[in-house]
């Protein structure tokens, strides 16, 4: 066979090679056999020597060009392997953007904290201030204050975790009121205000008590306030909380701080008032207490009691929160169901 048959032939079957090649790794071993310096075509350049003279630019002209021609070949089959792999690797990681976002888990607002967040506007709206006593109160701040001297048999009912002689986990949050009392300055105005937080009693556990319960305490000092401004006041609340179906009613009561006392009810979520164990059949649910600031409560706290006078109250807002949303057992307050919580998420605002 002559030279230029030989070299026609080498091109004819590296492009058969190029052509059979099923991927980038095979194409890789082709193009070594037939460029690399062991390849056919580089030892017939390297035998240029014993070629004639006259023929030695044409043999040189053809292996270059077939070298281009085979070149060209590998690198369009080259090119067709990564288009290949690209085109595989884009299908893999489709993204359907149609599809629905996965939703992150959203927490809920606890529902006492549904009605705190509510109350502490409503109150603010009306302009009282909302102040944050201490949840570790002293004796004398929680009682001696209040009108609750040592030895006050209406200490009992209210009996709690003592830390040492004078500081205790408070009871309720009135001392919230002895301690704004204390400081308010009444040449710039009537006071008005409301404290909320969490208490402890040594209560027992049932559908409607907890050792650990939240009150918010309001306060208003001025001259000229009457009764019917605290029955005014707390009927407001509580149809702003419960709507104007819901039956409330004042009773008579006793607390030392308040003179005369009452406490207010309304009427049971479960049975709407004819009676059963959650209202313990009386048709009705404890909400508040409240009353006419005692003289002596004014007096400790160094405000003229002839002059100055208002009205208290103490609601429990575990109550409000049990009234509002008809709940069955205080106790699912507090343990930490995700499920009992996430019934609230449509309460937000
Ligand atoms: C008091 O604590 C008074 N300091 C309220 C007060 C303030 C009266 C200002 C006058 C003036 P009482 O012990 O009744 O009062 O509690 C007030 C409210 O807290 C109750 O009406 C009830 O709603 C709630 N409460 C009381 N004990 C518990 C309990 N163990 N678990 C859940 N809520 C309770």
């Amino acid at each position: 066979m002559d030279l230029f048959d030989r070299i026609n032939k080498l091109k004819e079957e590296g492009l058969d090679q190029i052509k059979q090649a099923e991927n980038q790794k095979m194409l890789d071993k082709i193009r070594v056999e037939l460029m690399g310096r062991k390849g056919e075509l580089t030892k017939i350049l390297h035998s240029m020597k014993d070629i004639t003279p006259e023929n030695r630019p044409k043999v040189g002209q053809e292996v270059n060009q077939v070298r281009d021609i085979l070149q060209k070949q590998l690198d369009e089959a080259k090119d067709h392997f990564l288009q290949a792999v690209i085109a595989k690797k884009l299908e893999e990681e489709k993204i359907d953007v149609t599809l629905p976002g996965r939703e992150g888990h959203l927490g809920s607002k606890h529902p006492i904290n549904i009605i705190l967040d509510d109350l502490e506007s409503y109150f603010i709206g009306m302009g009282y201030e909302v102040v944050q006593g201490p949840e570790i109160e002293t004796d004398h701040y929680c009682f001696e204050m209040m009108n609750l001297p040592k030895d006050h048999p209406a200490r009992d009912m209210q009996a709690t975790f003592y830390i040492d002689e004078e500081d205790l986990l408070r009871t309720q949050t009135s001392g919230d009121q002895a301690r704004v009392l204390e400081k308010h300055d009444f040449s710039k105005g009537p006071l008005k205000m409301v404290g909320p937080g969490k208490v402890y009693r040594r209560d027992d556990d049932d559908a409607t008590h907890s050792h650990q319960f939240q009150q918010m305490e309001g306060l208003v000092v001025d001259k000229n306030v009457t009764m019917s401004d605290l029955k005014g006041t707390l009927e407001m609340i509580a149809k702003h909380v419960f709507g104007q179906d819901r039956k409330t009613r004042l009773r008579p009561s006793y607390f030392p701080f308040t003179e005369p006392s009452v406490e207010m009810d309304v009427s049971c979520f479960n049975c709407n008032g004819k009676g059963c164990p959650i209202c313990k059949y009386t048709g009705w649910i404890e909400v508040l207490g409240a009353g006419m600031v005692h003289p002596n409560v004014l007096e400790n706290a160094g405000v003229d009691s002839t002059v100055y006078g208002g009205f208290a109250f103490g609601l429990g807002l575990d109550r409000f929160a049990i009234l509002k949303y008809g709940i069955s057992d205080i106790r699912d307050f507090y343990t930490n169901d995700v499920r009992f919580l996430e019934q609230f998420r449509k309460e937000e605002n």
